[in-house]
């Protein structure tokens, strides 16, 4: 898969995604991964990329030009352009294996100000939130949804069992997991997951998950 960012903090995602399985997905070739300096599509001086709201109001807005030609330099015909917005709808794994589907992912971020509409109306195909708070910008977000759909890409985890078990543990919080030592300052693990029964070692598992998903996100159940 190829992602491009756009952003005006290429900084930013140095570190991050240079590591652990990110990193071996790059060095694979199973992700290309490239960021790119909105400034980089001005034209003046001052590397212009934001003006005030026509109709006044605090704050600023990106500016149309420098991301429709960055956008147009960038995009082919199989381009998904997502916005990353405060406003967008809400990333949640269903979206992450959507877009793993994808060939190449064009990531537009935010700042502090939000984007002239007709970034909107004209270029994106997406706009996406990673959740209800307020940052500074939209790389994180933009990092998160990476990490979470290269994850997914074929041949990146290298022990295919963790995709697995996520669908068997469908829509409830992880169970309680211990390992050694079997008593740690006066704490033993339970009873049961010492008992070598793995019948009742299973139903041990899903009642505690039920319980843990219940008090911590109802929403789920
Ligand atoms: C005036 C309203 N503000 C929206 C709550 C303006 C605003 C605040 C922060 C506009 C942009 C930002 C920067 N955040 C993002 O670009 C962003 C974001 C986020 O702040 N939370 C969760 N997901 C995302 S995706 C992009």
């Amino acid at each position: 898969m190829k992602i491009d960012v756009l952003t005006l903090f290429p900084a930013m995602f140095a570190g991050p995604l240079d590591e652990s399985i990110i990193k071996r997905a790059r060095s694979a070739g199973l992700l290309d991964l490239a960021l790119h300096q909105l400034r980089d599509w001005t034209h003046d001086r001052h590397k212009t990329v934001d003006d005030r709201p026509f109709g006044g109001g605090p704050g600023m807005l990106l500016k149309p030009e420098p991301i429709f030609e960055a956008v147009e330099s960038l995009a082919r015909e199989n381009t998904r352009v997502i916005l990353l917005s405060p406003s967008g709808r809400k990333f949640e794994q269903s979206i992450a294996r959507e877009l793993a589907q994808q060939e190449h992912l064009l990531f537009v971020t935010g700042h502090y100000e939000g984007f002239d509409e007709r970034i909107r109306e004209m270029l994106a195909h997406d706009e996406l939130s990673i959740g209800d708070y307020v940052l500074t910008n939209g790389a994180l977000p933009a990092m998160v949804i990476i990490d979470a759909v290269t994850r997914l890409l074929p041949g990146v985890l290298g022990d295919e069992a963790s995709v697995v078990d996520e669908s068997f543990s469908q829509g409830l919080l992880e169970y309680p997991q211990y390992t050694r030592p079997a008593e740690f300052r006066g704490r033993k693990v339970p009873e049961t997951l010492v008992s070598g029964n793995h019948a009742e070692i299973a139903r041990w598992r899903l009642a505690q998950a039920k319980v843990r998903t219940q008090a911590r996100r109802p929403d789920l159940i």
